[in-house]
């Protein structure tokens, strides 16, 4: 800065001849002031008044808002211990499941020392309070009502604004909101008597019964290359001390098309190591220390969504033209099978009715992220960098994550992935079983025996059948099955008694497919016992196994392995419940062109239609192959699958769609039941492909194509029937209502 060069002239001060003036002014100001001073204390008597109102007013108004987040909060608490088998909650059930929370949330409010009076319940209600949280806040009172309310008007406006006018049928007197509605009514009043000030709000909350995630697993979760997935993902798997012991393992959707391309990767993951610091594997541009060390970020972010991620590398590399888009020319598909399939798995990823979908361009219109949806693990961060990892997670946890908005990306020691936990015992298929009361063998040979013996495509029973690897096309079997083979047939309601062991080949199951098997599966011996060589001598001649006291040489005998090769499903495959995880005996394996068609069938009912794409496959504890080891790029090897997908473990390549929930079952733990030693990670729920060394010991990397695996979570999905799960009551945000003064 520069010294000031100029001062300011002198004020010269003349005063003799305007001291007069002066006193007069001064006269006057005192008359104006003190006046003016009267008026001013009348104005500001009343302002301190509109000021104090106003005061409790927002005290009031803050109360009753601190007062339903904190009920909110209780009501997440208990509804998480209130459990049912009700896939679906409606009017119908909703209003036990209701009295069951509102004495759990009663009993759990008691005695409380914030509690100025105790809760109690009249009828169906629920009233808390008044509770006064904090020294001096303004206390509190709460009605939990569910609807329909007596009383209330359902034809007011009220109900014509959203999201009451986006219900079918309308909201009216004569359909009035239904029991799967609970009201909360809060209110607080600040001050006493004449003096009191009270505000309230009221929120509608709504019952249901859902597992958020479109992936919860007990075992490790292996998301290979070209898999992509909408909805949240959960690993309650722990064992992060072992090799391969990674909870959730994800490989990049871009590496191993370019070698340039991995160079700048690699050194995209060295920032993500230092500068990550969410877990989303992006920078956010707007982030100054995700861009620490990194020169003008902006100019990173090719495709202006506002962080630096694997798709912006991707973008740079093959959009030679610079037109924001990476054509099929561009990316070189042809006789490129890896190039094709990741085309098509970010161009046709999503609801087909959005921008860009399917035409033949990947670009910002496709929205790439690996995973649209919070990663929750339920290890800790340590213990997987320490073990498993060797130093930096993200190793071994490649591609962009984008939650939604406010939630966290990746959460270590996850509440949310310990919230739910499905063991055998959580599942009832009883339901399903008695509706498959068709005879499997007295179809089969009714179909075969009315066959045109002419006929190449005719309906065949083969007695005995086929000899086969399993897993089949395994590079590395553990066991050798001979299976009758049943081909061409259509089946309905049908059972498969346990040991049939079948191929069913070019089959239509119509209703309920039921897998019997063993439920007394827990002997140790019981994967081994009749398991072959690869020449059908026994491997293990010695291990037997004792069920419900009776010894059983070969567990093949009461146990069901079988594939549907090419088969079609108007409806559901549900097995029956075995205790343990045995893979080696109860896995059912999905090959060729499968299909689930439960909305198109002619045969379904409606009723039935709505049942099954709930549940298009209910396979607790059960071993779950889908997809194909050989032929991940054969145009007829694909699945598609809608509705919750339940298995023990769960395998799945090729080209595979699921709209719905992956679910598993079994935990691996190391030296417990299957899991010989420290193996645990062996046992994992695996999309995609991945090398022997990755510990997927089934699988190879196949040299012709990875496949493209697409899951979304369905929210509006309900559950199956069966699954012994938490109820949620959660609010409507919408619907908040300001109820003023009184
Ligand atoms: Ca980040
Ligand atoms: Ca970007
Ligand atoms: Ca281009
Ligand atoms: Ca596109």
């Amino acid at each position: 800065m520069e010294p000031t060069r100029h001062q300011k002239p002198e004020t010269r001060y003349h005063a003799c001849r305007e001291r007069g003036a002066a006193a007069i002014l001064a006269m006057m100001f005192l008359v104006i002031f003190s006046s003016l001073a009267a008026a001013m204390a009348i104005v500001s008597q009343g302002n301190l008044a509109t000021a104090e109102s106003h005061l409790k007013v927002n005290r009031s108004l803050a109360s009753a808002e601190t007062g339903m987040k904190w009920l909110t909060y209780r009501l997440d608490q208990v509804t998480a211990t209130v459990k049912t088998r009700d896939g679906l909650i409606d009017a119908g059930n909703a209003p036990a499941l209701w009295l069951q929370v509102r004495d759990a949330l009663q009993l759990s409010l008691a005695n409380e020392g914030h509690n100025l009076d105790e809760p109690y319940a009249i009828a169906n209600k629920l009233h808390v309070g008044p509770v006064s949280l904090g020294p001096g806040a303004p206390p509190f009172t709460a009605e939990f009502i569910p609807h329909p309310i007596a009383g209330e008007n359902y034809n007011s406006s009220y109900y014509q604004r959203p999201p009451y006018s986006k219900l079918t049928p309308a909201v009216s007197n004569a359909n009035p909101l239904d029991a799967t509605w609970i009201r909360v009514k809060v209110i607080s009043t600040d001050g006493h008597g004449d003096s009191a000030i009270s505000r309230g709000i009221q929120m509608d909350f709504r019952l249901d019964k859902k597992i958020n995630f479109a992936i919860l697993s007990k075992s490790r979760v292996m998301i290979g290359r070209n898999v992509m997935i909408e909805g949240p993902i959960g690993s309650r798997f722990r064992e992060t001390h072992l090799q391969n012991g990674h909870p959730v393992q994800m490989v990049s959707d871009f590496r191993g098309l370019d070698p340039v391309l991995d160079a700048a990767l690699d050194t995209f993951s060295d920032w993500l190591k230092v500068n990550d610091r969410d877990g989303d594997n992006r920078l956010s541009v707007a982030s100054a220390a995700e861009t620490a060390g990194i020169d003008n970020p902006e100019s990173l972010d090719l495709n202006g969504d506002g962080f630096i991620d694997e798709f912006d590398f991707f973008l740079n590399h093959f959009d030679t033209n610079g037109d924001g888009r990476v054509s099929a020319t561009e990316l070189n598909t042809s006789g490129n099978i890896n190039a094709a399939q990741l085309l098509e798995l970010v161009d046709t990823f999503g609801d087909s009715g959005r921008a860009g979908f399917g035409d033949g361009f990947i670009d910002a219109d496709d929205r790439y992220v690996k995973i649209r949806g919070a990663v929750h693990v339920a290890a800790d961060l340590s213990g997987w960098q320490n073990g498993a990892a060797g130093g930096n997670y993200q190793d071994y946890f490649q591609g962009p994550i984008q939650p939604r908005y406010g939630e966290a990306p990746l959460t270590f020691e996850s509440a949310e992935a310990l919230a739910h936990s499905y063991g055998p015992n959580d599942f009832d298929v009883s339901g399903f079983r008695s509706k498959a009361t068709g005879d499997l063998q007295a179809q089969a040979i009714a179909q075969a025996q009315a066959a045109d013996p002419t006929d190449p495509e005719r309906a065949r029973y083969d007695n005995t059948g086929v000899r086969e690897e399993v897993p089949f096309g395994s590079s590395y079997p553990y066991d050798y099955y001979q299976r009758p083979v049943y081909e061409n047939m259509v089946f309905e309601n049908v059972t498969i008694p346990k040991g049939t062991n079948a191929l069913f080949r070019n089959c239509v199951f119509r209703g309920v497919t039921f897998v019997d098997t063993e439920p007394s599966n827990t002997d140790a011996n019981y994967n081994y016992a009749g398991m072959e060589e690869a020449d059908g001598t026994p491997k293990h001649p010695d291990r037997s196994v004792i069920i419900n006291g009776q010894e059983v040489q070969n567990t093949k005998t009461v146990s069901n392995n079988i594939r549907f090769d090419g088969c079609k499903f108007e409806g559901a495959v549900v097995s029956n419940v075995p205790q343990e995880y045995t893979h080696v005996r109860n896995k059912i394996a999905f090959t060729g062109r499968t299909r689930f068609d439960i909305e198109g069938s002619g045969w379904l009912s409606d009723a039935e239609k709505t049942l099954y794409k709930r549940s298009s496959i209910l396979s607790p504890h059960y071993s779950v192959e889908m997809g194909t080891f050989v032929s991940p790029a054969d145009s007829n090897e694909t699945v598609h699958l809608s509705g919750a997908i339940v298995a023990g473990i769960i395998d799945m390549r090729g080209q595979i769609k699921i709209d719905g929930i992956v679910l598993t079952t079994f935990e691996p733990q190391s030296n417990q039941g299957p899991v010989l030693g420290d193996t645990s990670p062996q046992f994992n729920t695996t999309l995609g492909y991945f090398p022997k060394s990755a510990g997927d010991l089934e699988a190879e990397l196949p040299n012709n194509g990875v496949g493209v695996i697409q899951i979304r979570y369905d929210p509006k999905l309900p559950l199956p029937d069966g699954i012994l799960g938490p109820i949620q009551i959660k609010p409507v945000v919408s619907t908040y209502f300001e109820l003023g003064a009184n």
